[in-house]
């Protein structure tokens, strides 16, 4: 694949922005490529994914700027809406992904991170939404993911000053879970990504989509998602295999994700 790196270890596969001369950042070529690796994941074998940039400097520096600056307006809206699909897909993938942000995760790259169920970063990373210093508003979900993961006020104040933050910064007001330095991040990654995948992947999945389906209509509706969510891993072999391990202390031999 040209500009997307698609590897795996075991049962957790990594998605690497490869596109290091310009910072990894994100034109319609890298998008298309996303999108083929994205659709090329093995959904009964992978039971997580990371997604990270190549190189030590940046995770992925934004769209990219040479390519919009002479779009017209009904091209810029065609841009975006591959944008938001490929993003929206990952952000519904059903399995989860965690974002490696190793770098500048700035504009179209803070917006990547932001699709993916949750960011740690390297000692260096730096995130922004620097668009409106650009001319134009974030245009990958950039205004609506950001105020949910950090609330409308500071997601205002980053998105109107465009100011880009550190990774200190980050975690202190939740944008990221954890900071380690740069050496570490991508086995600190696989350790998560690991775990994660040890569990039932049935069980695992059903919690991302209640969360994210939860998260989008009143309490009443929500808690409704969760008891059919929770009802379908019934009668499934790892429910029986996790229960029956408990009860018959023993340990979980395989979760199969059947
Ligand atoms: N686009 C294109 N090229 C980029 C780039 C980017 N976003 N970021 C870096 N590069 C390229 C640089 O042009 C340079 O290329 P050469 O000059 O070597 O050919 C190379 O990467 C190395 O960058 P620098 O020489 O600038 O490296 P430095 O270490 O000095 O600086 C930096 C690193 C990350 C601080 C700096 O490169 C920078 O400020 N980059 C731009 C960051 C940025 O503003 N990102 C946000 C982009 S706006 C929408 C759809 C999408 C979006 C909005 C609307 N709709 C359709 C509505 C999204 C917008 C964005 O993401």
């Amino acid at each position: 694949m040209g500009f997307v790196k698609y590897e795996t270890k075991g049962q957790v596969g990594i998605i690497t922005i490869d596109r290091p001369k310009a910072l990894n950042a994100l034109n319609s070529q890298v998008l298309d490529d996303l999108k083929e690796v994205l659709d090329g994941v093995d959904q009964q074998e992978i039971r997580c994914l990371i997604v990270t940039g190549s190189g030590d400097k940046s995770f992925v520096a934004g769209a990219d700027i040479a390519a919009m600056s002479t779009m017209s307006q009904a091209e810029a809206e065609a841009f975006g809406k591959k944008g938001n699909d490929i993003f929206r897909a990952l952000e519904v993938f059903p399995i989860p992904s965690i974002a490696a942000v190793n770098g500048f995760a700035l504009g179209g790259g803070c917006e990547l991170s932001m699709s993916c169920d949750f960011r740690i970063c390297s000692e260096n990373a730096v995130f922004g939404q620097p668009e409106v210093g650009l001319g134009i508003t974030p245009g990958f979900g950039g205004t609506q993911r950001l105020a949910r993961l950090v609330g409308p006020g500071m997601a205002k104040q980053l998105i109107y000053t465009a100011k880009n933050i550190k990774a200190d910064e980050a975690l202190r007001i939740g944008l990221v879970n954890a900071v380690f330095p740069q050496e570490q991040l991508m086995e600190e990654a696989e350790k998560l990504a690991a775990k994660i995948a040890k569990n039932a992947p049935i069980a695992v999945r059903a919690s991302k989509k209640a969360i994210n389906d939860g998260l989008q209509v009143e309490m009443d509706k929500a808690i409704e998602i969760e008891e059919k969510l929770f009802g379908s891993c019934f009668e499934s072999y790892d429910q029986k295999e996790g229960m029956g391990a408990f009860l018959e202390k023993r340990k979980v031999e395989k979760f199969l994700n059947r």
